[in-house]
Parts: C-alpha cells; structure tokens; sequence
C-alpha cells in the first residue's frame, strides 16, 4: 500500500517535479547570506540550473557552516515565521539549530505517515513512541506522523524501561519505534523481571537514529519476535522521514524524492559517484521553507539504486547506513569501519549484541585496537576458544590484528537506555 501517487510516479515526471522545486529552494536559499555568499563565491546562480544534473556546480554545506552559522545564521525566514525549533546535539562544540514554518511540520508529518505506511504501520496499530521527546527529532517526528496517519500513539519517549515494558503489556502496543540498541535493552530489561521478550505484544519495530548492520538487526527481530524496519533521517534536512525501508521488500531504503534531493560523493574529491557505488550522502531539501538546505554532507555512508522496487515504489533506494564516514578509524595506517567489526562479532551464536571498542596509543606510539565482546546469558562453552575464535574472525575482516580482546560476562558492558549508543571509545 503507498500514502500517496508520487511514490509511483514515473522517472521523467517526478524529475520535472524535482527541478521545478530544486529551482524554488534555491531562490529561497539566495536570500539567506550564507547561500548567496557561498553561490556567488562558486559563480552559480539560479539560472544556471537548466537540469537536475547541474546542481553539481553549486556548493556543499557542511556541519562545519551550522555551527559557524549558530545559531539560526541558516534560517530563510524571520523568527516571527519560525512555528518550532529542534536541535541536534554534536559530539563536539554546538549543537546544530534546526528550524520548521508550520508548513514544514505538515510537511514533516506527511513524510512520516508515508515512511510508516511503507513500512507496514497502519492507523489500526497501537503505536509505542519510545524515542525521546524534545530537542531531538526522533520523539515528536515519529509522533507528528503517526497522529497523521491516524494510529493510535503511546508517546511514552525514551526510558524508564519497567514502564514501557508494563504500558506495552497493558496496552497492548503492536509496534514500537526505537533506536536499535533500545530494542535489544528493552528485550533483556523483559527478560530481568522474568518475561519472554518474544511474548510481548509488539509484532514491528521502526529503529533507525543509530546505524546498525544486519546481524543485528536479525538480532533484534530474534529476540523480539518481530520485523524491523529501518527509518533513517537527519535534523539539518528534517529528522526522521527522509527515508525507510518497505514491509514487502526490506531491500534498501526509499527515498522521499520529491521533497529531498540525494547524491552521492566521494568524500575526498567531491565528485558525484554513478548509481551502486559507495560515498557519502548528500541531501538536498526541495520544499522546507524554514531551513532549506543545498547540497548538505551528511557524513553517511551509502549507495543508491533507482531499479524500481517489488513493491511497486519507484523512489530511490539508499543502502541501509552501517557508518559515517568519521567513522573511520585509522589503526597502525590500516583503515577500521567499526561495521566490520559488528558483523563479524554478532554473527557468532555464543555472542551478545553488545560490544566496546576501545583505541590507545602504546608506549611505541602505535595504536592499539582493544575490543570488549559479551558472552549469551548462560553461556558455558570453552571461554578461550571462543576467544581465539573470535580474535580470527575479526583480525581477518579487519586486516589488522586485535591487540586485545576481553570475553566478558553477559552484562558487563554498559547498555544505553535513552540517546544513540556510544560503542567507540578513542583515548588517543
Ligand atoms: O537521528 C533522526 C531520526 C530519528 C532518524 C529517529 C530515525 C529515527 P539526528 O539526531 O540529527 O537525527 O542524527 C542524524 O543519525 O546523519 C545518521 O548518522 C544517523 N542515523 C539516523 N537514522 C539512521 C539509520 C536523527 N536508520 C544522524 N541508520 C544521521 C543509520 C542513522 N544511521
């Protein structure tokens, strides 16, 4: 089932809709000083964009121009036009301020309810909203969407997991939206107060927020006896909506294409790759009028496939993202996507989804990769060998060898109960 007809609307129609909207979202952006300055320092204009393809020739924006332009240097309207703020917290400095007119709320819910369509909600779910409310997209997103699809919200944001667990029994709650790290926290917190997390009444979860490779997802859908499907989004182009996977293919993620713009790079030299190969995403927003948004850098890795779907849709698909490209962590020159190490640790059986990545430099000025992995509750097998086994497994996907590696106990390693999981911890 689709939310709505451009979802299937053929390639010629969708891109003349596209270019008529690109055209509006530049003009939009000329008037704020940073886009004219940086337009008119590339030696583009409007004019120049007779094609899709000649968007190329305009700039990038950057997480760098948020935060130098903090806090609102990147809105196109007045505060007087601004209906809500969001904001989204970075690792380092200030956040990223985002702002929506009330149009760009509707326009947000409507995205939303199509993502959740897609991904098999229905307005006859009870729908548990377990991503937090506030500053951060995710809780009022999601919530915005489901109340426009007509489902019925449990907006119980992120946390106090006794409760969520108590209210999805009482309630009956059939889906549940989450980060993926909260789902696999939910399930054993159920399993703490003596319940078969398969039991619980939720049938599909909606994760995205944090990246996740696919043996956890299958993770995920094991221990919860569920479907997961994969929402992906980012606060400087709207929050989540941008993206998700569909309930009859779950191959890759549609892309919203009449309201945002992918491309995607080579993160060196700024060239935009063909179809199917791999870079980082850039989004270009077509309708927001608060914060339009040209050529951002997401920092997301991906590729995208315009094949059209077996469900019939004829968006764009992205890649599911396992990593951003400052991800990257370079160990003794060899490169090291912490992705790697996620597949190759929690697709062993004796192995919880949860694991540590700690980096040093020795002594000898190297760097040192030390990683922490868990055992299954219960788990009685030969400690060493799963041990040496798992030293290999991960020294061979990685090309680098592990300099440590700890088997510990089920439980030993932190769990994230509200916010995107840390795994990477760099002392150096
Ligand atoms: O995380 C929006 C969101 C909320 C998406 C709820 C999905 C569900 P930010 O806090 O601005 O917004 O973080 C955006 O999170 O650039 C990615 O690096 C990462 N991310 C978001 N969704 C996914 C996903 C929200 N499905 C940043 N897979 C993005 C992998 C994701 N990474």
């Amino acid at each position: 089932m689709a939310y709505s007809e451009i979802e299937r609307a053929d390639r010629d129609e969708l891109s003349e809709r596209q270019l008529d909207r690109l055209r509006d979202t530049l003009e939009r952006a000329g008037e704020v000083p940073f886009y004219a300055r940086a337009f008119e320092e590339a030696g583009v204009g409007v004019d120049d964009l007779e094609t899709l393809s000649d968007l190329t020739a305009f700039p990038f924006t950057t997480k760098a121009d948020f935060r130098a332009e903090y806090p609102d240097g990147l809105f196109a309207v007045d505060w007087d036009d601004v209906a809500r703020v969001h904001a989204s917290s970075g690792t380092s400095g200030k956040p990223k301020v985002v702002s929506y007119t009330d149009a760009d709320l509707d326009l947000w819910g409507e995205v939303v309810a199509r993502s959740l369509v897609a991904a098999g909600v229905s307005e006859t779910d009870v729908v548990q909203n377990a991503y937090g409310y506030g500053l951060f997209t995710g809780g009022l997103g999601l919530h915005a969407g489901l109340e426009e699809l007509g489902a019925a919200v449990v907006p119980t944001g992120g946390g106090d997991t006794a409760r969520q667990i108590e209210t999805m029994r009482d309630l009956g709650s059939d889906v549940l939206c989450c980060t993926p790290s909260y789902c696999l926290y939910l399930a054993e917190a159920a399993e703490e107060r003596g319940h078969d997390p398969r039991d619980l009444p939720i049938e599909r979860v909606v994760i995205g927020a944090e990246p996740f490779t696919d043996p956890m997802r299958a993770a995920i859908e094991d221990r919860l006896d569920v479907t997961a499907v994969d929402i992906y989004g980012l606060s400087e182009v709207i929050g989540p909506g941008v993206s998700i996977e569909c309930a009859e293919a779950q191959d890759g993620l549609h892309v919203w294409e009449d309201h945002f713009l992918p491309e995607v790079i080579d993160p060196e030299t700024g060239e935009r790759l063909p179809p199917g190969e791999e870079g980082e995403l850039v989004l270009t927003t077509l309708t927001k009028e608060a914060l339009p948004v040209v050529r951002y850098r997401t920092g997301d890795v991906t590729s995208l496939r315009y094949e059209e779907c077996a469900c019939g849709r004829t968006s764009v698909r992205m890649d599911n993202v396992t990593g951003r490209t400052d991800d990257l962590l370079i160990v003794r020159g060899v490169n090291v996507y912490p992705s790697r190490i996620e597949e190759a640790v929690v697709a062993v059986d004796a192995v919880a989804p949860h694991y540590r990545i700690d980096l040093r430099r020795g002594d000898d000025g190297l760097d040192r990769i030390e990683l922490t992995v868990e055992t299954q509750p219960g788990f009685a097998g030969d400690l060493s060998a799963l041990r040496d086994r798992l030293h290999d497994r991960v020294s061979e996907a990685l090309n680098v060898s592990v300099d440590e590696l700890a088997v510990v106990e089920h439980g030993e390693i932190d769990r994230t109960e509200v916010g995107k999981v840390k795994r990477v911890y760099d002392h150096r």
